[in-house]
């Protein structure tokens, strides 16, 4: 094994971001690998080369290893990091990489395999003294005995799948009636979903928390590990809040964990990161669970709470380097946080979104890490996980990482997909969260299965919202004609110029009538109270408001009709009614695409010929520091492309002409 001169990344989204970032850091040249889906992506954009590797769909891509391979030897890569998910635990690939010379950023296939099985992972765990649930792992699968075998652990009990992982084929079985049947089934169900249909059985620990501990073994013997993380805060098995240290965690059980972790690591000769979970009971009690034998999703609170950088390490033991740190040298300062930002709908059982990004601005500030691999103007397409994002926050106390992590987490505006934001903020208000005295039941029982939902928006939220949809009305107007009269622009000398919206707003419509007042202030009538309006700090898409008195932070982004918008700390999508009833006001029909305002060409997403359906997106125009989507108004193909990128275009400029199939 020699130094790593070139790496390709077998992923995609943050994780290749983030292998990347420290591949550069340290000199190496990357290699990304994309589907077609992706061609736009961050980490195609980040990588030295990049190499297209097939259609969207992950087993025409990302899931293929013969594609992989080419692409390395293609690009002359030395070593191969397969991220996590993917190719990442997929013991055949980490052989296939080696067998054409190339180093492969992760464990031999038969530590993969090994921990790919649960049945002979908590037999090897077993004899190398790990303490693991009570249960029965044995390869006699014969109805009878694993009759026999439940009746003598004692109920309930969980049967799960050797081979599955993650909570996927696993079934709680709460009396001794029950388990003929839930053994069948489950059976049935491994069969199908995993090719193989044996089962082990374990003794359900009720309520228990999710603790896992980091893992670090080179290929010289020496095996650490770098302290735990609570990952109880768990939604379906999908993981939402993530933390180190655990909160309720001594001095004597990190240890205690922290040895068992090594030496699991150590009986099946491990190398590179890895990670133990372990379930914890609430009498402190733990339990071997299974082995991740990959770097995973929140390795980032790790490296906040040690100073380390765990992609470094990675590439350093692949290299065949010594750890060069022992137990003693590895400190734990402080606590860190992490939040999936997923673009999923709390309000609809959480259903993954999809669609286009138009902004996305989180604060960056000390103590915040932002682990993203999608900007503004990228898809979320329905092939891939939909995470967009990972919020780290740090701090000398959980309680100071919690605060500022609900405080980022209220200022990030990301419109244009739903997301799990609001959602986040209440787990991370939630007193059981705050008190660090949660199990992996916590949101079932705090926020039930299915749903959660926004509230509805305030009288002083909608007053903002029916100011800023104004004043974005009013730049509009003023941007098409300079000389515009005073009046039209709202400072009339005597009356008020009234302005009424109808606002259809979280599942409610909304009557807004804004009144402007010659000198700057407003009186909006929503519904039927009226509320001073104040604008105190107006700069691009984000303003600071005074509603009777109180101030209100907004952000804004107008998308055609959709005005997308966070107001104080919440997310919000409102469309006027009114306007969407006047219609083509503006003159462009539709197979005239007019430059709404005087503003600068972006980004244009069309050419010649292309064929458009009605609502997507043609070009961004950027007008006063704000930006605006230009959108298809009608199916059709585009004609004419009158425009280029960074060209200034004026108000009512012809930009585009699209021909309808229909002429
Ligand atoms: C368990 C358990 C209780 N008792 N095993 C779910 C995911 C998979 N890794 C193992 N899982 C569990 N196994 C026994 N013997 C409870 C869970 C469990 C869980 C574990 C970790 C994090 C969240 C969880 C949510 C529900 C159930």
């Amino acid at each position: 094994m020699g130094r790593i001169r070139k790496l390709l990344v077998a992923n995609r989204g943050e994780i290749a971001c983030r292998v990347m970032r420290t591949a550069r850091d340290q000199g190496i040249a990357t290699v990304a690998v994309y589907s077609s889906a992706d061609a736009h992506a961050p980490h195609v954009k980040m990588a030295d080369e990049a190499v297209l590797i097939g259609p969207g769909p992950v087993g025409q891509s990302y899931l293929v290893p013969e594609k992989i391979l080419a692409a390395a030897a293609e690009t002359n890569a030395d070593a191969v990091h397969p991220g996590y998910g993917f190719l990442s635990e997929n013991a055949a690939f980490s052989a296939q990489v080696e067998a054409a010379g190339l180093i492969f950023v992760g464990p031999t296939a038969e530590a993969i395999d090994l921990m790919g099985n649960k049945a002979a992972a908590k037999r090897r765990m077993i004899d190398a003294g790990v303490p693991c649930v009570p249960g029965y792992e044995g390869e006699n699968q014969e109805d009878d005995t694993l009759i026999g075998e439940g009746e003598k652990i004692g109920f309930p009990i969980m049967v799960k799948a050797a081979a599955g992982g993650g909570g996927r084929g696993m079934r709680l079985v709460d009396a001794a009636d029950g388990l003929p049947a839930a053994i069948s089934t489950a059976r049935s169900e491994a069969q199908n979903a995993f090719g193989s249909g044996e089962l082990i059985l374990e003794k359900a620990i009720v309520k228990p928390r999710h603790v896992e501990v980091q893992v670090f073994a080179d290929t010289h013997g020496n095996v650490i590990h770098l302290g735990e993380r609570d990952c109880s805060v768990q939604r379906r098995h999908q993981k939402v809040i993530e933390e180190a240290p655990c909160p309720i965690m001594t001095p004597e059980l990190r240890d205690a964990m922290g040895s068992a972790a090594v030496e699991a690591a150590k009986s099946i000769n491990y190398r590179g990161a890895g990670t133990v979970e372990f379930l914890l009971d609430s009498s402190g009690e733990f339990y071997f669970l299974e082995m991740n034998t990959r770097l995973q999703v929140e390795h980032p609170v790790t490296e906040e709470i040690t100073g380390l950088d765990l992609v470094a390490m990675q590439l350093h033991v692949a290299e065949g380097g010594e750890l060069g740190l022992a137990q003693e040298e590895v400190f734990l300062d402080g606590s860190a946080i992490e939040v999936r930002l997923y673009a999923e709908d709390p309000a609809n059982k959480f259903l993954p979104c999809t669609g286009l990004i138009n902004f996305f601005e989180a604060p960056v500030r000390p103590g915040v890490r932002i682990d993203a691999g999608i900007t503004a103007g990228q898809e979320i397409s329905p092939f891939y996980d939909p995470m967009i994002a990972k919020i780290i926050t740090y701090g000398e106390t959980r309680e100071v990482a919690r605060k500022l992590m609900v405080d980022v987490l209220r200022e990030t505006a990301l419109f244009g997909v739903r997301t799990n934001r609001d959602f986040l903020i209440a787990c991370l208000e939630n007193d059981q969260f705050s008190d660090g005295e949660f199990s992996t039941a916590f949101i079932a029982e705090e926020f039930g299965e299915d749903g959660f939902s926004d509230a509805l928006p305030s009288a002083a939220e909608l007053a903002v919202l029916g100011v800023r949809h104004y004043l974005l009305d009013r730049d509009k107007a003023s941007a098409k004609s300079l000389n515009m009269p005073e009046e039209l622009l709202g400072f009339t000398s005597n009356e008020h110029l009234h302005s009424p919206y109808l606002l259809a707003c979280q599942d409610a419509t909304y009557r807004v009538v804004v009144r402007a007042h010659k000198d700057g202030s407003f009186m909006v009538d929503v519904d039927d109270a009226t509320l001073s309006v104040v604008p105190r700090n107006i700069e691009g898409a984000r303003a600071v408001l005074t509603v009777d008195g109180q101030a209100i932070a907004s952000t804004v982004h107008l998308a055609g009709d959709t005005l997308h918008a966070l107001v104080a700390g919440r997310g919000m999508t409102c469309v006027n009614l009114l306007a969407k009833a006047r219609g083509g006001e503006d003159g462009s029909d539709g197979r005239r695409v007019l430059a709404p305002m005087h503003g600068r060409v972006v980004d244009i997403f069309v050419q010649s010929g292309d064929d458009v359906q009605k609502g997507d997106r043609l070009a961004i125009i950027e007008a006063m520091k704000m930006q605006h989507d230009i959108l298809a108004e009608i199916d059709g193909s585009v004609d004419d492309l009158l425009i280029a990128v960074d060209q200034q275009v004026g108000a009512d400029d012809l930009m585009i002409t699209i021909s309808s199939e229909d002429e």
